[in-house]
């Protein structure tokens, strides 16, 4: 598929993907088109064995506004739960947006290089990891719209920064600063906006040499551990770390030890 929104740019033998939402002149609000491309490149990436992480960014100087206040063809202010309703918005593009980036066993980055503002916010958030320039904010935007957060918000942002300040963010609609972010968990770093892209692929460059299927099944098990109590998770782990135990990586990863030389992950 040939997007008109979204670049797709692959390191040529690192198994690094990037992803870039690329309609800067509405700071990447999504629009139609720009919803339909990147729900297509994100199943193409998690389906992809040679992309072992993914970054996602934007180009010029937002990351995501969130939904396109602007775009008519959305129709998402007909109320009703039918075609054209918020809820089939949501239900139709964003959720498997987010679902697709939480289930994906591979590392998802955000490299959030400006604002991340509504379901832009969202996105990020469903991100596994941030890797935040110093100028990015955070908005919780919907309040000011008069709609609640979507787009896995309310689940993800009180498990990232405890519910008082979620619900703070949240019905404030105050723009929570880098710095504020990295104090709260929210980032995982924060850099000044010339290096994000180096210091963000270095990560992922780091990530994707790393036991991809061991990664994948920590992210599931983490995904799962949100929802279940303590016993359960102990249980869920143990079923990972057999699967996990028996992967090719793993036996490399106890060579590697023993012969006391860096491992050469393959990703099974
Ligand atoms: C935009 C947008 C935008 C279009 C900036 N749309 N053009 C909603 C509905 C339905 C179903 C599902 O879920 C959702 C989820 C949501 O995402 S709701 C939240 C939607 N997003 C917002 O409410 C954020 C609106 N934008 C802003 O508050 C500001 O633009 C931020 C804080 C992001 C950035 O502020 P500034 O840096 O001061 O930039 P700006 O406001 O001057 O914007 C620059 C341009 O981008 C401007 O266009 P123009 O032609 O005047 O230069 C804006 O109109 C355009 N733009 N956000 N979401």
């Amino acid at each position: 598929m040939a997007y008109e929104t979204v670049l797709i740019e692959d390191a040529q033998g690192v198994g690094v993907r990037t992803v870039t939402l690329n309609r800067p002149q509405a700071l990447n609000a999504f629009n139609e088109t720009l919803k339909d491309e990147l729900i297509d490149a994100l199943k193409a990436a998690a389906r992809d064995k040679s992309v072992r992480c993914l970054v996602v960014t934007g180009a010029g100087r937002a990351f995501c506004a969130g939904q396109d206040l602007k775009d008519r063809t959305d129709r998402s202010d007909q109320a009703g739960g039918g075609p054209g309703s918020f809820s089939a918005s949501l239900r139709d593009k964003y959720n498997p947006m987010i679902m697709t980036i939480r289930t994906m066993e591979k590392p998802v980055i955000a490299a959030v290089n400006g604002v991340a503002a509504g379901a832009g916010c969202s996105l990020a958030l469903a991100c596994d990891l941030r890797v935040v320039a110093d100028k990015a904010t955070f908005i919780q935007a919907f309040v000011k719209i008069g709609l609640v957060p979507d787009s896995g918000a309310t689940f993800l942002l009180p498990r990232l920064v405890g519910m008082g300040k979620a619900f703070e963010l949240a019905v404030t609609g105050d723009p929570l600063d880098a710095g504020s972010a990295l104090d709260l968990g929210l980032a995982n770093s924060v850099v000044p906006g010339d290096a994000l892209l180096t210091t963000t692929m270095d990560l992922a460059t780091r990530l994707a040499q790393a036991p991809t299927r061991a990664i994948g099944l920590t992210k599931r098990a983490m995904n799962r551990a949100l929802l279940v109590d303590l016993e359960s998770a102990l249980d869920y782990e143990a079923d990972m770390q057999e699967i996990a135990g028996r992967s090719p990586d793993f036996a490399e990863g106890v060579n590697a030890f023993m012969e006391k030389r860096q491992p050469r992950f393959t990703g099974q």
